[in-house]
């Protein structure tokens, strides 16, 4: 578990200076690094991007899928003013496992490659000197990680990934490095938690600070930066009166200002915005503040031309434009946390956020889709390794983004194998394990993949509400069948409402995959006409339940994946292409969403 996850910034107590630019590069293809003293020096590198994904920069498929060990390295001043703080470096993401070297020390290692992580190189560092960063990386993907895959070897020698997952395995630095510098006593991390009264909120926070010394207090301030309440200690409440709550795509936000002194010294201060709302599940709706919430959103991916899973502003800001125009009010962040930088977009914007751990790829029949065996994934013996790591990136993850007021609910798992008893012990294990690390205690849930039915899932128990995802229409029941598909839909979903559960569905994923520009009168697969057909069909349906609170179509964008006889260059069941341009359907969907209010069915 990371200790150190706040996001980082400068003021007058603390510094952060972002590392993005040109890298030193190199491929490591026998594993001889270490060995050969890289971490002094990479004998043959090449400039590279940050933050990137290497892969879709060269011109050969050697180095486009490229697995294994490879390294970074930059030299990095480290200005004299910043004598006597905590030195780091922090990165966004290093996908999927990263050693850190400073001038020759090794630091710390790292596995997982969509979260951050800090490395204290106070120790290390020169000061009024370059210094050089140097990182050892590597790609594989294994079953007892995550997400869940296989590393093969060719015959060739070389060694190729199999995803038991429907994303390519972009790699490398995919988000900000950031060189930063904090007091020795400091903010390590702060919980707010709201309550609502009557036109009254209490903000119940708690800070952490890495010593005992010091006292600590804290203010609310308004978007005029007027300040509306105080307290001191380290734990505590701040009571607003008159609070202007945050709301779906109605967002409104308060600065929070921790300040740590000594003798009337200023130590170290944090900022950071908080929105004050309150989630709930009541019986089969989605509450926002008491309010019944419809989800109107997408899946999506961090997926761009040339820098793959890089995270990008310009990406980010135009898939922003792109959803408040669909009148979308939410998404997934399928499959693994994605940039802070989305979060504190959807914060601002008023967007709610599922957020999903990398925990992708525990189905054994995913991996025979693409080539892989046919037994439960939870019998392996890879199990127990893979659950450590599966907790260990669910607490980051919840660390990371818990006092983000979009994030409305944790998703632990996407599509995993519960149509086999094998799995119960390791959900109880993770669902008791997790259930206190969310201060507010937001809902938990996975997604059930089509397999996993009302009839064939041993997990249902677990779930505060469900996320389905369903391809009738397009893996099954397709082209001319597709009423077929229409009739075994509604059959599932009979049996849920006949059952006594009472709890919201959410329909996570549905989709087709349609080639831009292909246009066919009447309809067939992979044209325009069919995609909006199929998201038609789904709609009827979600409209004759009253438990379905939410619909996610697959996938905002087209995104790429590996190569394979199901896939045309990536899977293009976007509503925007690649590019972020409309197909068809994003039309008649955007006419659909404005149509239906956030709390439609209420
Ligand atoms: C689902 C997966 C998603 C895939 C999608 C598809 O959750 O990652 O991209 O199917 O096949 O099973 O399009």
């Amino acid at each position: 578990m990371e200790q150190e996850l706040l996001y980082p910034l400068t003021n007058k107590c603390r510094f952060d200076q972002k590392l993005d630019g040109l890298w030193d590069f190199e491929f490591d293809r026998e594993s001889q690094g270490l060995a050969d003293n890289w971490t002094a020096k990479l004998p043959d590198p090449i400039k590279m991007p940050v933050p990137a994904s290497f892969n879709d920069f060269f011109t050969d498929k050697d180095s486009r899928e490229y697995t294994g060990d490879f390294w970074y390295a930059k030299r990095v001043f480290v200005p004299g003013s910043l004598r006597g703080k905590l030195i780091g470096l922090r990165f966004g993401a290093a996908t999927h496992r990263a050693t850190v070297y400073v001038n020759g020390q090794e630091i710390r290692s790292h596995e997982g490659g969509f979260l951050p992580f800090l490395a204290d190189i106070t120790s290390a560092v020169k000061f009024d000197e370059e210094n050089l960063v140097v990182l050892e990386m590597n790609n594989e993907l294994h079953r007892d990680a995550l997400p869940a895959g296989d590393t093969a070897v060719l015959k060739n020698g070389k060694k190729m990934v199999k995803p038991f997952f429907d994303f390519y395995n972009y790699s490398g630095l995919n988000r900000s490095v950031h060189l930063v510098a904090t007091p020795e006593n400091h903010v390590v991390d702060y919980t707010a938690v709201s309550t609502l009264g009557d036109d009254l909120a209490t903000v119940h926070y708690t800070v952490t600070t890495s010593q005992s010394v010091g006292s600590v207090s804290v203010t609310l301030r308004d978007k005029d930066d007027q300040i509306v309440a105080t307290s001191n200690g380290r734990t505590g409440d701040l009571v607003v009166q008159h609070p202007q709550l945050w709301n779906v795509r109605d967002a409104h936000l308060y600065t929070l200002t921790i300040q740590v002194t000594a003798n009337d010294n200023l130590i170290d201060e944090y900022s950071d915005e908080i929105g004050i709302r309150t989630i709930t599940i009541a019986g089969h709706q989605i509450e926002v503040n008491g309010q019944p919430v419809y989800l109107k959103g997408f899946g999506r991916h961090e997926d761009s031309i040339y820098a793959g899973r890089a995270f990008d502003l310009n990406v980010e800001k135009r898939d922003f434009e792109l959803m408040k125009w669909m009148g979308a009010n939410s998404f997934r962040t399928s499959h693994y946390p994605y940039d802070e930088e989305v979060y504190r977009f959807a914060d601002r914007e008023g967007f709610l956020i599922i957020d999903e751990v990398p925990a992708v790829g525990f189905k054994m029949a995913a991996a025979s889709f693409l080539g892989g065996l046919d037994q439960s994934f939870f019998d392996g013996d890879w199990t127990e390794e893979l659950y450590k790591k599966h907790l260990d990136q669910v607490t980051d993850m919840i660390h990371r983004d818990k006092n983000h007021p979009s994030v409305l609910a944790w998703s632990l798992f996407n599509e995993p194998d519960t149509s086999s008893k094998s799995a119960v012990p390791y959900f109880e294990k993770m669902f008791a394990a997790t259930k206190a690390l969310d201060p507010d205690q937001r809902p938990r849930t996975f997604t059930l993949n089509e397999d996993d039915t009302f009839d064939t899932s041993y997990c249902k128990q677990f779930p505060d509400f469900y996320l389905l995802n369903r391809y009738p229409g397009w893996y099954h029941k397709w082209g001319y069948e597709i009423s077929d598909g229409e009739a075994g839909l509604r059959e599932e979903l009979d049996k849920w409402a006949a059952s006594d559960i009472d709890k919201p569905v959410v329909f996570s994923e549905y989709g087709a995959d349609t080639q831009p520009g292909l246009h066919k009168l009447p309809s067939v697969m992979w044209s325009e006409e069919y995609q909006i057909e199929l998201l038609q069909m789904f709609n009827r349906v979600f409209d004759s339940y009253d438990f379905i609170r939410g619909e996610q179509p697959w996938n905002l964008a087209d995104f790429q994946t590996v190569e394979g006889n199901m896939r045309v260059n990536g899977n293009k069941k976007g509503l925007f292409t690649r590019d972020r341009q409309p197909k068809e359907a994003a039309f008649y969907l955007r006419h659909r969403w404005l149509d239906i209010d956030n709390n439609f069915k209420n």
